[in-house]
């Protein structure tokens, strides 16, 4: 095996997203080169060229002197970023089909729930009420989404399909089909003045730190046919300002809001978001990378580099996504 070898370094996960999950799918598909799973006490920091990595902590991947790419078995590199000994090697992230389709599920999933009055309807069930109450058409209904990349222009796409409104908010002018763009600091309140229900796609930047919050909420569609506007965060739990959130949903500048990511994780046992009736709440489980798809991907992108080719993918530092 003279091929360089690949390390991974793998915090939290599921069972079926386990470390020894995805070492098992990476020596599958690189049969020709060591593949270590850390910590090992018999790994030869010399001889690792490739990370392949989930929450490293900081300093962790400064140990390999040959590394020659990281990448992240995920779409959001704000752990990584957050790492000031971070290797100046390309970085690479998750933007692939299976993830995206995870992704625009959920999306669709949250919004259909808001709309159509799920928890409500849920509500009425479990008291035994028969109290059906008026249905507006989708057509009726502003979906806006913050962060137009990968995900939120999939998600855009399939709901504007379903007949809602969409729009969508981006660092840069976007033009897409039947979508409403905006961009930028200037025409973010245009865009949050039409929306009833706020998508988050965005990732979790020094720009991006804390956007969802009391100032940001209160410029929402006042008059959204919903009764009061909903927000949905799938992207980091660090975008949010969650006593903010936590007061616009006890005043009604909120009605509701469906909330995957959070500010610590797991979510601690006496969070008020675990039993505030207005959230929908998911546990970071929006859209999974799926490891036998993903070891794919990153095996084919080092062999592509290795043979010359460029990788796909590469996060730009200077905007840390
Ligand atoms: P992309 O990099 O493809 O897209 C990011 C989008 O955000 C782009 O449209 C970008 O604008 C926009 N953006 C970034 N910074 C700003 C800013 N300061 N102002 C306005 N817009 C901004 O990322 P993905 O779509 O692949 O993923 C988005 C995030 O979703 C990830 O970073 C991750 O945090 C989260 N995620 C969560 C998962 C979960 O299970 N909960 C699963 C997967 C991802 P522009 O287009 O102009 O560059
Ligand atoms: C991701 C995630 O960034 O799962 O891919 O959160």
């Amino acid at each position: 095996m003279n091929k360089g070898a690949l390390a991974l370094l793998i915090h939290g996960g599921t069972q079926n997203w386990s470390p020894e999950r995805w070492k098992s799918r990476f020596d599958d598909v690189c049969k020709d080169r060591r593949v270590w799973l850390l910590p090992d006490p018999t790994c030869d920091a010399a001889e690792v060229c490739y990370a392949a990595v989930w929450k490293p902590r900081s300093g962790e991947l400064a140990a390999f002197p040959n590394l020659r790419v990281m990448f992240n078995l995920g779409a959001g590199v704000d752990a990584l970023m957050a790492d000031s000994t971070l290797p100046k090697v390309p970085l690479v992230r998750v933007a692939v089909g299976d993830l995206t389709a995870r992704m625009t599920e959920y999306v669709v999933l949250h919004v259909l729930m808001h709309h159509r009055q799920e928890p409500y309807l849920r509500a009425s069930q479990r008291e035994k009420r028969w109290a059906p109450r008026f249905q507006w058409p989708a057509s009726a209904i502003s979906v806006g989404i913050m962060g137009m990349g990968t995900l939120g222009s999939d998600a855009a796409d399939v709901l504007r399909r379903l007949g809602f409104r969409v729009s969508g908010w981006s660092r840069s002018p976007k033009q897409l089909e039947g979508i409403s763009c905006f961009h930028g600091n200037a025409q973010l309140d245009t865009f949050l003045q039409r929306t009833d229900i706020l998508v988050c796609l965005l990732p979790l930047t020094p720009e991006t730190q804390q956007i969802l919050n009391r100032g940001l909420l209160a410029k929402l569609n006042p008059n959204s046919p919903m009764g009061a506007p909903a927000l949905i965060n799938a992207g980091r739990g660090g975008l949010q300002n969650e006593a903010d959130i936590l007061e616009c949903l006890d005043d009604g500048t909120l009605g509701a809001a469906s909330l995957d990511v959070f500010a610590q994780e797991p979510l601690p046992p006496d969070s008020p978001f675990w039993t505030n009736p207005k959230v929908v709440l998911t546990p970071h489980n929006a859209a999974d990378t799926d490891p036998d798809e993903i070891s794919k991907y990153v095996a084919r992108q080092i062999e592509r580099f290795e043979a010359g080719g460029a990788l796909e993918n590469v996060v730009d530092p200077g905007r840390g996504y």
